[in-house]
């Protein structure tokens, strides 16, 4: 049985054809700009055209907050959809093929939770990235909650004084750790161009550079730890372009290990690497 994956984030809509959980081919775009949904779907299926006709079903994995009318951003800065988006709605229509949809990173949490090797009946996945998303899996389920908004802990506060997150809270975990906030810090204070690629190159052998991904790090453990205070998780699992440099992981359980010992929790990292969500919006029928 094949399916039609497609994860929509805030700069690129990746796409693939998945069978047997298996990545056979790949494409990408950059996320369309338009606010008409179904102008939106038609660039998407566009990409794929090809491969539409060889699947049973499509899986989508997208950022935002995904209710059954549609998905409304949680933080506009992100990604602004015009709310509700009816997304899933309209690529049925126009494929006539049965849609499933959930929010990225609770995708990519049930892909990773299937993907492990030992059992395992807490996990919480965590996406540091664009911005900061979450998925939680409880007593082996996926936990979306009342509204479907479960899981959004990177708009979790750990600083009343800290930055203003495009979500309207103050010191949210996204404000100050995802890439987006990494990346404003770094042009104030580095260079006012800089890029996260190269401020992890420069962050080789400069401490300054270092500090700022630090602080990114140390937020997510602190994050980690908060988790485990409230729902006693057995694993995070970490995963997004930031969380999958080679220094980030080690860096947080550097952190998680200075905090006290009840709070601690055993990390890793996402085996789906950088197709998490998208792996996960095909895992939604398996
Ligand atoms: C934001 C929010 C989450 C999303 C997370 C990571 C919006 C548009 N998105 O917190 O729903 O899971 O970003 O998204 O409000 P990514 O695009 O950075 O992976
Ligand atoms: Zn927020």
């Amino acid at each position: 049985m094949s399916t039609l994956a497609i994860d929509i984030g805030g700069t690129k809509v990746a796409l693939g054809l998945v069978q047997n959980g298996e990545l056979i081919e790949r494409a990408q775009l950059a996320t369309p700009e338009t606010t008409c949904v179904q102008e939106f779907a038609s660039q998407i299926l566009a990409q794929c055209r090809s491969w539409i006709h060889q699947v049973t079903q499509i899986g989508i994995s997208t950022t935002g907050w995904v209710k059954p009318e549609g998905i409304t951003s949680i933080n506009p800065d992100t990604l602004a959809f015009p709310q509700p988006f009816p997304l899933h709605k309209e690529i049925e229509a126009q494929t006539d093929k049965p849609v499933a949809i959930l929010n990225d990173a609770q995708a990519a949490a049930w892909y990773e939770y299937r993907s492990l090797k030992k059992t395992v009946n807490n996990m919480a996945y965590i996406t540091v990235s664009t911005g900061v998303g979450g998925g939680l899996v409880l007593n082996g389920q996926l936990y979306k909650g009342s509204q479907h908004l479960a899981g959004h802990i990177g708009h979790t506060s750990i600083d009343l004084n800290g930055p203003v997150c495009g979500c309207g809270q103050r010191g949210c975990v996204e404000s100050i750790a995802s890439g987006t906030a990494i990346n404003r810090v770094a042009r104030q204070t580095i260079h006012p161009t800089i890029s996260n690629i190269e401020l992890f190159k420069l962050a080789r052998d400069d401490a300054q550079a270092m500090d700022i991904i630090k602080k990114s790090a140390h937020a997510v453990a602190q994050l980690c730890c908060n988790l485990k205070a409230t729902l006693d998780l057995d694993l995070v699992c970490i995963g997004g372009g930031v969380g999958l440099t080679e220094v980030y992981i080690p860096l947080v359980l550097d952190y998680i290990e200075t905090m006290p010992a009840a709070f601690q929790v055993d990390v890793v990292k996402a085996t789906g690497d950088y197709d998490a969500c998208l792996l996960g919006a095909a895992a939604q029928f398996s």
